[in-house]
Parts: C-alpha cells; structure tokens; sequence
C-alpha cells in the first residue's frame, strides 16, 4: 500500500472507527473458507451455535487468514504500534436464525485490557436482508453504558442502553463476500436480522498492540505478534 492510500486509511478509521476494504478476498477464497467454516462449526462448535471462538487454533486455513499479508498491510496504517493476533470466531447466520446481533461495542467483552480492533470478513455477500454489519460511524468517540441481555443462543450477552443516535445515522454495510471491514472495539455495531433464508458466514479476526501478555490473553492460544513494535 502506498503512503498515500496508507494515510487515507488511517484517517478514515479514526473519523468513523471503521473502515471497508472491498475485495480483499477473492470468490473462490470464500468459497474454500466458507466450506472450511462449516467443517470447524460441525466438528467443534456446540450443536446448532452460530458463533464459534478459536478457529485459528483448529484450522490451519483460518490460520493463515488471521496472518495473510493482506490482512496486516490493511491493519498497519491503523495499528502504528504494531501488530498482535488475539483470537478469532465464525458468525454463521442460518437461515433460520432470524435475529439481529444487539448493538453493542466489543470492549465491554473485554473490560480493562489494551485496545483492540476487528476485521470482519463476510464469505456470503451480506446486505441488509440477510444479516449484515450495521455500524454507527463515530460513535467510537463516546462513551457508552452497556446491558447484559439474552439472546436465545446466549452468544452475545450485552447491549447498549440508550443509544441515542438517529436512524439516519446507521450505516448498512451492503458488500459483497471478500470485501473486509476493520472496525474498532469502541465503535458501536450490530447486524441486521437474517430473512432472506440465505446462510451469513463471517469470519472476525480481532488483534490489538504487541505487548507482554496480560490475563485475559492467556485464554487465546493462538495469539501472535504479527508486526513487531519497532516495524509498527
Ligand atoms: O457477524 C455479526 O453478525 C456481528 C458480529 C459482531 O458484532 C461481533 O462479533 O462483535
């Protein structure tokens, strides 16, 4: 990437606290990693779980996403002090799990640790009627109060209260498959219900700065300094 594209990036991620890097996958990568998605859910996830943690620890192809020198020359301009993988999941919407994901910022799953960003990668191309990513832009800026709630697969547990930005704020990330979206832990962020009885895979990686491990990264085996700081 050039200085130029590089400083672009960078100054739209941290304006809106997000940001869309069409085709950064090709069709036929999603189709590998979508049948790779659907082998690690029916040979490690609970039966009928929409979300599955760990992928990179059981499959050598998401592996290889989380660290694809694609994915880190689109993190570095935003993460200038290098770069850390931290885990990954599978959200797999099925056709007849209808339901949105809550808004909710990602931080608040992991309260008091360094800051963090995703890449979220659809391998299905994601509009608004099958489930995709809903963001709000710049409302990483605020600060937000969190609810625990249920959804009936118990995999997300919090949601904002009283978010107070206008409809017209949203933005609907129609994209299609391949296409990435990196957004920051503070950024509020949702997806819409799936009723197009489509499936939605995605895959979200998350990293944050390269530093000596604090507790809650001991819970993900697959961590790895992708960027050192020097190089950042
Ligand atoms: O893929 C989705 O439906 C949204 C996932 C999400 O918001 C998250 O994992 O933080």
């Amino acid at each position: 990437m050039n200085k130029n594209s590089a400083a672009s990036l960078a100054a739209r991620y941290a304006q809106d606290g997000f940001v869309v890097i069409p085709d950064l996958l090709s069709g036929a990568e999603c189709d590998r990693l979508k049948v790779e998605a659907r082998q690690v859910l029916d040979h490690h996830a609970k039966p009928g779980a929409s979300v599955y943690v760990h992928v990179a620890v059981v499959s050598p192809a998401f592996r290889a996403l989380a660290e694809d020198p694609r994915v880190v020359a689109i993190l570095k301009p935003v993460m200038p002090q290098g770069v850390m993988f931290l885990s990954d999941k599978i959200v797999y919407k099925a056709p007849d799990k209808t339901f949105p994901t809550p808004w909710h910022i990602d931080c608040f799953y992991w309260r008091n640790t360094r800051p963090k960003l995703s890449v979220w990668i659809p391998l299905d191309d994601a509009t608004a009627e099958n489930g995709t990513l809903t963001v709000v832009p710049g409302s990483h800026k605020k600060d937000w109060r969190m609810v625990k709630m249920g959804l009936p697969s118990g995999d997300f547990q919090y949601e904002i209260n009283g978010g107070d930005w206008r409809e017209g704020d949203v933005v609907t990330c129609a994209i299609q498959r391949g296409t990435a979206i990196i957004f920051s832990d503070r950024l509020v962020h949702g997806s819409t219900r799936n009723t197009a009885g489509k499936d939605r895979y995605a895959i979200i990686s998350t990293y944050h700065a390269p530093a000596a491990d604090e507790p809650f990264d001991l819970d993900f085996p697959a961590r790895k300094v992708l960027v050192p700081a020097a190089q950042g």
